[in-house]
């Protein structure tokens, strides 16, 4: 049984883990991520969970990395540190991810809440990769992510002042397909995972796959990426089933094959 995160049984595909560590505005200690990979592991394996929402609390979606935890580790501890096992599970995690973000979503918690494939927040959420200010720089994948998701130059403005930005900003900027009221935050995350886990889960997948391509990837072995996977579709029976519904005038029935 995970301390430091709720996790809820999948609802009609949709598994929710909510981190809870009030006392430290859900500063992401290594017992957390490690629960939290631990979680996503299980939830790789699970069939029945099509896509996760992951949330926090109404203050803090997360402040960051423990920072007395990191006080406590030199540059050997930071070399051997476990917690990069976590981010790196964490990051291969093969189902789709919406954040629900309310309050502050801050160095760890930001970087986090990028591994996301979708994110709502609150009104008032506010994100921003605070290290600079500690002396150091976003160690999981902050530099990268930010810039692939709000341009160049609103991330190292982040990055070098240290200054969070509002959830508006982040709309506008890219980070952030919703803004809600903050207490609709969580209802509107599961919604989209929801709608998402009616449809077929390989189609899901290759697609959330190609997605990603278009990050890490030039334009052309992109598109070679998109059409191979857009092939491999032609021969799952949700295809099948997919365009036999819509000449039916039915909902389809996805079986994942
Ligand atoms: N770590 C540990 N404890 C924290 C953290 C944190 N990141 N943030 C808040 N807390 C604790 C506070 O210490 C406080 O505890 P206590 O009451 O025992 O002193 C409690 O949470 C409440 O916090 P505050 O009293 O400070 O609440 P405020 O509303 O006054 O302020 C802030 C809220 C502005 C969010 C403030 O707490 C703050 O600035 N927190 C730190 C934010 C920050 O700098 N985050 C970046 C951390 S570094 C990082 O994330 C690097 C990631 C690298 C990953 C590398 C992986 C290998």
């Amino acid at each position: 049984m995970p301390n430091h995160l709720i996790v809820e049984e999948p609802q009609r595909g949709v598994l929710r883990i909510t981190l809870h560590r009030p006392e430290a505005l859900n500063a992401l200690n290594t017992a957390l991520l490690g629960e939290l990979a631990e979680s996503l592991t299980a939830a790789e394996q699970d069939p029945e969970v099509r896509a996760v929402v992951i949330t926090g609390s109404q203050r803090a979606f997360a402040a960051g990395a423990d920072i007395k935890e990191m006080a406590e580790r030199d540059l050997v501890g930071i070399l051997e540190d476990p917690r990069q096992r976590h981010w790196a599970t964490i990051a291969r995690f093969g189902k789709p991810i919406v954040a629900a973000v309310n309050g502050f979503c801050l160095g760890g918690g930001c970087e986090l809440a990028m591994h996301a494939d979708i994110l709502v927040a609150g009104e008032d959420a506010r994100f921003g990769q605070p290290e600079i200010n500690l002396g150091i720089m976003p160690g999981a994948g902050g530099t990268q992510r930010l810039v692939r998701a709000v341009g160049k130059a609103l991330a190292t403005q982040m990055v070098l002042t240290g200054e969070p930005i509002s959830a508006r900003r982040a709309r506008e900027a890219g980070l952030v397909s919703e803004i809600t009221q903050p207490e609709l935050t969580v209802e509107r995350a599961i919604a989209i995972a929801e709608t998402i886990a009616t449809k077929a889960p390989l189609a899901v997948r290759l697609a959330r796959e190609a997605l990603h391509k278009a990050e890490d990837t030039d334009l052309a072995t992109g598109l070679r990426f998109e059409r191979h996977a857009f092939t491999l579709l032609a021969g799952t029976d949700d295809r099948e089933e997919g365009i036999r519904a819509f000449q039916e005038k039915r909902p389809a029935t996805f079986s994942g094959h």
